[in-house]
């Protein structure tokens, strides 16, 4: 039996670019990625996405986020689930800013630096970055193997 938790992860797109963030501390540390966390007591899973992006990129949301995904991730040995909703922001306004836990840089979407992130990302990325929604499932050894996985493109989420 697993304990559920909930998360964020957030993406700021401006034409062909996409903001990622290398994560320079915790949970990814030393790998590029959206932006997000946990979700808090009192808050809803959208506000939670804005304050994240607030927080690690130093932009705000403008116009709300809409969902685009849902991931779960489970670790082999740990009976923590990590439930993640995903987020495209449909503007901002602000410039990037790096913060103590992430560096914000633009990539372009042909040049997204798979190799240096969560190995799911390259698998749903591609879905994401040409206007799909998904729904995935990746169980971990460590954190560089994915042992099983689950990976769908939905019409609805
Ligand atoms: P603290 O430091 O406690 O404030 P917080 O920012 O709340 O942390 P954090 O950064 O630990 O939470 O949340 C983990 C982030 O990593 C979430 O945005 C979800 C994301 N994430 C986790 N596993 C991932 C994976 N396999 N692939 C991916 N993002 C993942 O692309
Ligand atoms: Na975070
Ligand atoms: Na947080």
């Amino acid at each position: 039996v697993y304990t559920r938790k909930l998360f964020t992860l957030a993406f700021i797109r401006e034409g062909d670019k996409v903001l990622l963030g290398f994560k320079k501390r915790g949970f990814g540390q030393g790998r590029w990625n959206a932006f997000g966390g946990k979700v808090e007591p009192g808050e809803t899973t959208e506000e939670g996405a804005i304050r994240e992006v607030r927080e690690e990129a130093g932009v705000e949301v403008v116009g709300g986020v809409e969902k685009v995904g849902e991931l779960e991730f489970t670790f082999e040995g740990d009976t923590t689930l990590m439930h993640v909703i995903v987020y495209h922001a449909r503007g901002y306004t602000g410039t990037p800013t790096e913060s103590e836990e992430m560096k914000p840089q633009w990539f372009n979407v042909d040049n997204i630096p798979y190799t240096k992130m969560w190995p799911d990302d390259e698998l749903w990325y591609p879905i994401y970055l040409r206007g799909g929604k998904f729904r995935g499932a990746f169980h971990f050894r460590g954190y560089d193997q994915i042992l099983s996985q689950k990976l769908e493109e939905v019409q609805t989420l």
